[in-house]
């Protein structure tokens, strides 16, 4: 295109080049969200995403329907917003390559914030809660720096009596009560995740 002018169309010869530098750059595209979602397949993650934002996840009742990564847009109090990114189940083992293994991980290495979701009718809430966490600290020991929040998912399918039972033995992280289905506790969810959002916003 150099020696290309409206007298000189085609041309046919060329300068020597000069020595350069020639490199190899590998990419890596990288999903960038406030918040990430963090649980076991059929938690109730692309559910949640797609209640609190206009994505269009798909749903279903077996595990890993989500095989890549989703984000959506959550509109907060006065227009205020932030992204959530929802990303496939993690199961024990993940590390080894069970299940879908964890490369998709990388898509919350950029997250401020870990949102874990555990469903309400885990066998034992906290044990799944740390089964998660390790699985993370196998792929990347920095992911425990960020910011962790508990929503225990699925909560329409419990009484009174029975979240009592489940407060007394849960994770020490903030925590609440969600249930995407009935529209329970996505409010203070949202509330929950701005303030630690403003907390760590305020550490940069
Ligand atoms: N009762 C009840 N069921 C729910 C709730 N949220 C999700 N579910 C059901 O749980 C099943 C799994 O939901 P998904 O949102 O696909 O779960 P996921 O965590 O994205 O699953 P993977 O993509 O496989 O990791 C579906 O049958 C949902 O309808 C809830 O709040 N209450
Ligand atoms: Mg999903």
């Amino acid at each position: 295109m150099h020696f290309k002018t409206s007298t000189n169309q085609t041309p046919r010869y060329a300068q020597p080049g000069q020595d350069s530098v020639e490199i190899a750059v590998v990419l890596e595209l990288k999903v960038l969200a406030d918040v990430g979602l963090v649980g076991f397949p059929n938690a109730g993650k692309s559910t949640l995403l797609s209640v609190v934002s206009a994505a269009k996840p798909e749903i279903a009742d077996y595990p890993f329907t989500t095989l890549v990564p989703n984000l959506g847009i959550v509109n907060y109090r006065d227009y205020k917003s932030f992204v959530m990114a929802d990303i496939p189940g993690i199961i024990e083992g993940a590390s080894d390559g069970k299940g879908l293994g964890l490369r998709f991980l990388r898509h919350i290495e950029r997250n401020s914030i870990l949102l874990f979701l555990v469903p309400a009718d885990a066998d034992d809430i906290k044990k799944e809660y740390e089964i998660l966490l390790n699985e993370l600290r196998n792929y990347n020991p920095e992911l425990l720096d960020k910011e962790r929040l508990l929503a225990i998912s699925k909560c329409d399918l419990l009484d009174e009596e029975l979240m009592d039972e489940i407060k007394k033995d849960l994770p020490e992280i903030p925590y609440t009560f969600i249930s995407s289905v009935a529209n329970m506790g996505i409010t203070e969810l949202k509330d929950m995740i701005w303030k630690k959002l403003e907390e760590s916003n305020k550490d940069i």
